[in-house]
């Protein structure tokens, strides 16, 4: 009976949800809040495992590889902070090069490094982000689509995590993409509710899921 539970557990599908540590001297980051309020949860069948990766270039993607390979997520969503932006802002393109305006949290600062020598220029997001605004409006939770995840840790992780998932070699391609989230209120201005960013965060993964997973194109789009 125990042995049951625990193999119908073992094969549920899981969606790995992270956000980051602070950084730049800031005592939260929001996007660390709204991963860890999802933990647990189960969305369309599948269980949400949350898990914070450092601000800093080297070690988020050791953690990244270590969390892919321990839980074989079916679906990836990577959260960071953007100060600045009003709105839940799904990225649609990570690009190959590091070129941090500030030091992360290990003193790093690579300026005009690629993510991953002789890689490809950029990847797309491969979450369905028109269809997830679309749900977000319809929701009233502001969104906006966003070309550029910067080129700070943020979008490190994101061509580090399309990059894997795209030399992956599994049956079901694995949907993956980066959330950029505003501050929270007590951060400054612009900013957003916990409450709302787990809304539109719930949104997005349930839009995601209801999509049947189709074909990868060429471009690395799953149609
Ligand atoms: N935001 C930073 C790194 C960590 C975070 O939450 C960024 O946009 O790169």
């Amino acid at each position: 009976m125990v042995k049951e539970k625990v193999t119908k557990l073992a094969v549920k599908p899981r969606i790995l949800l992270t956000g980051f540590t602070p950084f730049a001297g800031a005592v939260l980051n929001p996007s660390w809040l709204a991963a860890s309020a999802l933990d647990g949860e189960t969305i369309a069948g599948h269980s949400v495992i949350s898990a914070q990766l450092p601000t800093a270039f080297e070690a988020s993607l050791k953690e990244l590889g270590r969390l892919l390979r321990l839980h074989k997520p079916d679906l990836v969503i990577c959260l960071g902070q953007a100060g600045g932006r009003a709105a839940i802002s799904l990225e649609r393109v990570a690009l190959n090069i590091c070129d941090a305006g500030i030091a992360d949290n290990a003193g790093c600062q690579p300026i005009d490094v690629p993510v991953v020598s002789n890689g490809p220029v950029a990847y797309f997001s491969t979450l369905p982000i028109k269809a997830i605004l679309q749900a977000l409006n319809d929701a009233g939770i502001a969104a906006e689509v966003s070309q550029t995840a910067g080129t700070f840790v943020c979008n490190h992780v994101f061509y580090s995590l399309m990059h894997r998932l795209a030399n992956q070699s599994r049956v079901c391609p694995v949907r993956g993409g980066f959330i950029h989230i505003p501050f929270l209120p007590e951060q400054g201005s612009p900013s957003m509710s916990l409450e709302q960013m787990v809304r539109g965060l719930h949104v997005a993964i349930s839009t995601t899921l209801g999509i049947k997973t189709g074909r990868v194109t060429s471009a690395g789009r799953i149609v």
